[in-house]
């Protein structure tokens, strides 16, 4: 295992410690992964960009919108599950991978403390403002509550996740943010997150948005006060400050749309005239045709039987399926099968 690039602890008395993976001009891949990108026949983009601090605060935002239901549909679940959570699991530990702003979290640490089994909470998130923040928050809220976050890159850095104790473990993995890998990575994604689990002790407990009727969808990613828009546009602003580039946001025009045959969303910025585009730090220049598209996000949705599948590729067998009452979004606990 390497070790942390920085490693600060935020509490004297060892409630709260804190690792970060993303060192200072190598954070989060950007420079690799703008090269690749944007060299590319099809330009596309990682959506894990999307979220420095600004990106961060608009996602919170969509959240909120009348439009975009994942967020309540999800909570809705856990509020009227999360006891019976508790129950199967008899978790000690809740590792989070994306975490963001933990809120819907709050719902499951609560409903673990209550039972008494609460003990630490390992948030992984490539926002390092939201960990530290998180881990004061809920270290405050949950008295007795450890908190060891990790700042870092989910698809590169689960090793560096502690090693569980003698208590059972979740690992969550909320939002349905495994919808924002494509079909492949997915697989091989959740067989690197079944690598933390112990059969027949852990859980995987994962948000899955379900298919639903396209107007739904394409609402929920196209809201009417434009924040969604400015979340994609964001990206643009990430790679000018980060990168030197002199993209011009206001120029490209946010797109989503449903593929129906994919079944999942897909996010682009379309150029709305030719430009050109230089990114010094990287020595690129890039060309955009007038109406050119540039792929920011797949959000995929779920049936059932592709999470089953999907599990089942990755070695885990789903225990329990949960949805809201509307149908809209489904929480799953899942235990490898040994
Ligand atoms: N789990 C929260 C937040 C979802 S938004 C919820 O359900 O509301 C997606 C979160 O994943 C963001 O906080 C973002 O910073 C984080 N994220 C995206 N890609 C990531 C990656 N590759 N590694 C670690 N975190 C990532
Ligand atoms: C984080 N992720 C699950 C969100 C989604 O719905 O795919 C990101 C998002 N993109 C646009 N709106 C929200």
């Amino acid at each position: 295992m390497n070790p942390p690039a920085s490693a600060v602890s935020t509490a004297t008395d060892g409630t709260i410690v804190v690792h970060s993976y993303l060192r200072p001009g190598e954070e989060r891949t950007l420079a690799e992964d703008v090269l690749d990108g944007l060299t590319k026949p099809f330009k596309e983009l990682p959506p894990k960009h999307f979220y420095d601090t600004r990106g961060a605060e608009l996602f919170d935002q969509i959240c909120e919108l009348p439009e975009y239901y994942p967020t309540r549909a999800e909570r809705s679940i856990l509020v009227l599950h999360a006891a019976q959570i508790a129950h199967a699991t008899g978790a000690g530990e809740i590792v989070e991978l994306g975490s963001g702003t933990a809120e819907k979290t709050r719902v499951l640490l609560s409903a673990l403390a209550a039972a008494g089994t609460l003990r630490r909470y390992v948030p992984v998130d490539v926002t390092e403002a939201m960990v530290r923040r998180c881990a004061d928050e809920l270290t405050a809220d949950f008295g007795g509550l450890h908190v060891h976050g990790i700042v870092g890159d989910f698809e590169r850095h689960l090793s560096h996740v502690p090693r569980a104790d003698d208590e059972p473990r979740i690992v969550a993995f909320l939002g349905g943010t495994i919808g924002n890998f494509t079909p492949g990575a997915r697989r091989r994604f959740l067989r690197q997150v079944a690598r933390l689990l112990r059969p027949g002790v852990d859980h995987l407990l994962l948000g899955t948005d379900l298919v639903k009727d396209p107007a739904v969808l394409e609402a929920a990613y196209d809201d009417a006060a434009g924040v969604t828009a400015e979340f994609n546009r964001n990206v643009l602003r990430v790679i000018n400050r980060e990168l030197g580039a002199d993209f011009e946001p206001e120029a490209f025009e946010h797109v989503a749309f449903f593929d129906r045959e994919r079944e999942w969303i897909e996010m682009r910025l379309r150029a709305s005239r030719r430009m050109h585009v230089s990114i010094p730090e990287l020595g690129l220049e890039v060309d955009f045709a007038a109406r050119e598209e540039l792929r920011t996000e797949i959000s995929a949705k779920f049936t059932p039987q592709r999470l089953r599948d999907d599990l089942a590729a990755a070695g885990l067998e789903l225990t329990q399926i949960l949805t809201d009452p509307a149908g809209q979004f489904a929480l799953s606990l899942s235990t490898p099968t040994g």
